[in-house]
């Protein structure tokens, strides 16, 4: 007899652990543990996902003939800890081998390879490409391009490929990408659940330990199992699917969804399979009820941008976590966690974030993202951020994305230059700044956008390493040629804002 270990991001009926189990003699070991809840700060609805599903999916595995260990929350016997329920169903059964599929998070994967047992851990086969596979295809390259990755993945797949060459003659439709959205009463309404016992029982448990974390567990309506997960995916493709790519980075106060697909949490704990999503989207197109810039838009953030952060995350080992190449100190404000704010963009991100656990793309690259790196904050904490208050964070995919994509904390192995802004460009996206205490078009002076006057600070500050960026140049011309006075000026009022936010006041 041996142990399965299944955590609360391998929901999947096929993941290799069980494969590789014989039903009729192993015993799956799955566990709700305080280490797992409490290594950041998680959102409310976010544990509440994961412990309504592993719930629901070892009732699933109980039906199916497994037998399952199962540790509750609240169990008294409950150790607290993976490594420690694993020595616990060990003693109570005699068994001394485990099977587990490795974990998506380093400090887990050495957490595990610690307990004294013997240990099996199978690849985590539910991606498209294999650890194997992304090192080959990054070994020996300068840089390491996600669109390059992509068209690799692309003719793996053979999604949206006629023969050899892409549909519509070309891999990437970006261009056609970048609509600003008008509000209107027919933007697709995300579908919901109503708690059924489990969940109900969930919310209660969360709400007694975990109510006093950042953000809303009330409504929950997320999707808990693999039928509402996939439901969530056929309402997307017909609602929104149509207009993901037109609009994929536009922005709106009060419409957090706009025609994203919802669907990162359910794909990233196993509810859902990316291959299988993506042929979805392409039959969709197939049957032409989506354009094809918006399914190959849809299309490349899963077989590309999630495989590819993948890739580096697990190459670049447990040390990536500690990137900070422009060494940015600064504490994280409170406004991340919800203390007012006059900057609507900020306040409407953060806003959202504590009602629903989401944010899509654009709000946490060019919002929350672009703010804290030209501020100069501390990557590592706004990396614990992004993991604690996102329904779909797990290591894996969260750090890439924050130290890499959104702070250039590794230097540019993800990002060839960084991602910033002035407030020019969330104007041009969403229509935040119309209700601003602060006026985008004020470069300087009384009521101007912390935005213009950061976006010169962090190019003044990071000169020695950006000036030579060709992809930059152009930036460091428009400022030389402003007159020194005026230049003085924005670097001391920038100074300001930092200075009055590190107090703690309201900016
Ligand atoms: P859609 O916009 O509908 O996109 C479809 C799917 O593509 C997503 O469900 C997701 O699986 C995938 N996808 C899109 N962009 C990315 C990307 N950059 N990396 C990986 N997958 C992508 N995504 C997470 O799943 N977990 C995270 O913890 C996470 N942290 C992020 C932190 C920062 C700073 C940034 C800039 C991005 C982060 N992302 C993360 C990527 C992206 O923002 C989310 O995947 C997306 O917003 C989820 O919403 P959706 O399902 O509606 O996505
Ligand atoms: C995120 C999370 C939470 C909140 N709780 C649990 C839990 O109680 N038991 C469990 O097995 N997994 C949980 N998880 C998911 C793990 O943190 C996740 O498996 C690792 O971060 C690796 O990706
Ligand atoms: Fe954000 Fe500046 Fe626009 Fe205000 S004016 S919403 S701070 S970009």
């Amino acid at each position: 007899m041996r142990l399965v270990l299944l955590l609360g991001d391998q929901l999947t009926p096929t993941i290799a652990a069980l494969r590789k189990a014989d039903k009729a003699r192993d015993i799956v070991v799955m566990a709700e543990v305080t280490a797992e809840a409490e290594y950041v700060p998680h959102h409310p609805k976010k544990i509440a996902l994961i412990l309504a599903s592993m719930r629901k999916f070892a009732a699933r595995l109980s039906a199916d003939g497994w037998q399952v260990a199962y540790s509750a929350l609240d169990d008294p016997e409950n150790t607290g800890s993976i490594p420690g329920e694993l020595l616990r169903r060990a003693s109570e059964t005699g068994a001394t081998y485990v099977l587990a599929t490795r974990p998506g998070e380093w400090r887990l994967i050495e957490a595990l390879e610690a307990v004294p047992l013997d240990l099996e851990i199978l690849q985590d086969d539910r991606f498209l490409a294999s650890h194997a596979d992304f090192d080959n295809w990054a070994e020996g390259r300068k840089q390491l391009r996600m669109e390059y990755f992509y068209r690799e993945m692309r003719r793996r797949t053979g999604l949206l490929m006629e023969d050899d060459k892409p549909a519509g003659g070309k891999w990437n439709f970006d261009h056609e990408n970048r609509k600003p959205a008008r509000d209107d009463l027919f933007l697709p309404q995300p579908l919901r659940f109503e708690p059924d016992a489990t969940v109900a029982e969930v919310l209660e448990l969360v709400e007694d330990r975990f109510g006093a974390n950042f953000g809303k567990l009330r409504p929950f309506g997320l999707a808990t199992d693999a039928a509402q997960a996939e439901a969530v995916l056929a309402h997307f493709i017909d609602t929104a699917l149509p207009a993901f790519g037109d609009y994929q980075d536009a922005m709106l106060a009060g419409r957090p969804f706009l025609y994203h697909s919802l669907i990162s949490a359910y794909l990233n704990i196993g509810l859902l399979d990316p291959l299988d999503v993506c042929r979805r989207a392409e039959a969709a197109w197939k049957a032409g009820r989506a354009p094809l810039n918006a399914a190959e838009g849809f299309i490349r953030q899963i077989i590309g941008w999630r495989e590819y952060v993948r890739g580096i995350y697990f190459r670049e080992g447990p040390g990536y976590m500690d990137s900070n190449a422009l060494g940015h100190d600064r504490d994280l404000p409170a406004l991340y966690w919800g203390a007012e704010t006059g900057m609507a963009c900020l306040g409407e991100a953060v806003s959202q974030t504590r009602e629903e656990a989401y944010a899509h793309h654009i709000q946490r690259l060019m919002v929350t993202g672009n703010f804290g790196l030209l501020a100069g904050i501390d990557p590592g904490q706004l990396h614990e951020w992004y993991l604690a208050v996102y329904v779909d964070a797990f290591e894996w995919v969260e750090a890439p994305n924050t130290l890499g994509m959104s702070q250039f904390a590794d230097g540019g192995l993800l990002a060839s230059k960084p991602y910033i802004s002035s407030g020019n460009y969330i104007d041009r996206m969403s229509d935040y700044c119309g209700s601003c205490r602060y006026s985008v078009k004020t470069k300087l002076g009384d009521g101007a956008c912390p935005f213009n006057l950061l976006y010169w600070h962090f190019l003044a500050r990071h000169r020695d390493r950006f000036s030579a960026n060709p992809r930059m140049g152009q930036m460091y011309r428009v400022w030389d040629r402003m007159d020194g006075q005026r230049q003085e000026t924005i670097l001391q009022e920038a100074e300001a804002f930092l200075e009055k936010m590190e107090t703690g006041a309201r900016v």
